[in-house]
Order: structure tokens, then sequence, then C-alpha cells
């Protein structure tokens, strides 16, 4: 059988999953542990030490979340999730590439300097942190990965990672003036892209940025979030995970949300 890895709670593989329950794909979630990285037989799958990945049921490894997003949608039967019309499937790619590029950067700072720093424990955990970074096999990410930690909310990573989220929100709004989803009158993969990142806002108790501020990415929101994919994978986040997002940000609620609405 297909399989996705992933690891609890992260975006990637939250994209990927939420085209898999879009699709109702006949495809097994793996969930390992963020040590198991590291792992030899891991390695053997994505030697970057990153998920998702896609295990085909003959063996076949298919790496980075956009790809699989596509690969699913066009492998498998169900609503076609990428517009046929050239121009709409284009914004649809656009949207893809701004969360590749640009907001998956910044929510994984943000999340990086609230959450897995949490992890880590006060005073951090040199062993631990050390052994996380050995993880990494990029150096930029590992040098990007140790400032967040080190500096957590004081990184300048984070001030420009809200600022970047911010002028997301106030594009989608934009955007939400003329269409009812972000590419077009249909529902897109661009959705499931822009999900996970929307998600972890919310997880980390930021809803105020755009509800009621913007009256559209809130009707969007609550749009996207009633979805049978998007509860289904709401549902793989434990609650435990859940209140450790929530009470990771709670600086950034107290001090900082200026930034994010600044966009
Ligand atoms: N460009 C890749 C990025 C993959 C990536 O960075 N994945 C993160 C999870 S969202 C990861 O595996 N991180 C390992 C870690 O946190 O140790 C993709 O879109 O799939």
């Amino acid at each position: 059988m297909t399989e996705l890895y992933g690891i609890p709670v992260a975006t990637c593989a939250r994209k990927a999953l939420h085209v898999i329950f879009e699709k109702s794909a006949p495809i097994q979630y793996r969930e390992i542990e963020r040590a198991q990285l590291a792992s030899p037989e891991f390695r053997r799958l994505n030697p970057a030490g990153l998920v998702p990945v896609l295990v085909l049921s003959d063996s076949r490894i298919l790496i980075e979340s956009s790809v699989i997003m596509r690969y699913v949608d066009d492998a498998y039967p169900g609503p076609r999730l990428q517009p046929a019309d050239p121009y709409t499937r284009a914004r649809m790619n656009l949207w893809m590439k701004w969360v590749d590029e640009r907001y998956f950067g910044a929510n994984s700072a943000i999340t990086i300097a609230t959450f897995i720093r949490g992890l880590l424990g006060d005073p951090l955990d040199e062993a631990r942190l050390q052994k996380m970074l050995q993880s990494l096999a990029d150096p930029a990410s590992r040098a990007l990965r140790e400032e967040a930690v080190r500096l957590g909310l004081q990184s300048p990573a984070v001030t420009a990672a809200l600022g970047c989220l911010g002028g997301m929100l106030i594009r989608i709004e934009e955007v939400l003036k003329s269409d009812a989803w972000l590419a077009g009158s249909d529902y897109s993969l661009a959705e499931s892209a822009v999900f996970p990142i929307m998600l972890r806002l919310q997880e980390l108790g930021l809803e105020s940025a755009w509800n009621p501020r913007l009256p559209r990415v809130t009707d969007w929101w609550k749009r996207l979030g009633h979805r049978h994919a998007s509860q289904r994978v709401l549902e793989l986040a434990s609650e435990e995970l859940r209140t450790e997002l929530h009470a990771s940000a709670d600086a950034i609620r107290a001090g900082m949300l200026s930034a994010l609405i600044a966009g």
C-alpha cells in the first residue's frame, strides 16, 4: 500500500495529508517521531531527513510536499483539485510557490522560536539541541534553527516572519474580493497548501490577526475549516500538542501581534 511519512503537526506533511483526505485516496499515514528522521532507515527514503515522503506500493519514492500534492491529485480519482483553465491553474501554482518559498519559511521560524524551543526545555537542554541540529542535513536550515531556538522571539527572523504572514493575510483578503477561493471560483490545491500555515497561526492562538479584522479571510477560513479534509488533519494533532502549541505563543499574543497585523 502507498504510505505517507510525516511527523506530528508538521506543516509540510499536513499539506500532503490535506490533499489525500480531499481525494479520499487510499494512502496509509505513517507518523514517526522527529528523532527517527536521523535514522539510517529514514535516510534511505529521504537523505535530507525531511517529511513528507510518499512511498508508493511498488517502493518508488516521492519527496517535496507540493510535488506529492500534485501527484496525489493526478494519480487518484475524485474531485480534480488543479484547475483545467491554464491561467487559473497558474494562479494556483503561484500560491503554491509562495507557500514553498515564503510562507513555509516564515511559519517555520515562528514555530521554532515558540513550540520547538519549548520542547527543548528552559534552560535549554544543550545535548538535545545538538542532537536535533545534527539531524538536519542542510547547513542553512541548521543555522536558522539554532538562531531561532537560542534567540526565541528576539530572533530577527521572527519579526520578519510575522510581517511575511501578515502580508499573506492581506493578499488573501484582496483575492477574495473577486473570487470565492484563492485561485478562482473552485476549491484547489492552493487551499490545501495555505491551510496548514493558517492552522499554525490558529494553533498559536493568533486568530485575532484576521478575525474580525479581515472579514473575507474570516469567512474563507470558516469554509475551509469545515471541510472534511481539514477536520481529518486537525484530528491527527493530540490535545497535548495543541495545548503546548498554544502556550508556546503566549509572548507573541502579549506583545508581538502588531507585527502580524502590520503585514
Ligand atoms: N520543501 C520541503 C520541506 C520539508 C520540511 O522542511 N519538512 C519539515 C517538516 S514541515 C521537516 O521534516 N523537518 C524536520 C525537523 O523538524 O526536524 C517540502 O515542502 O516537503
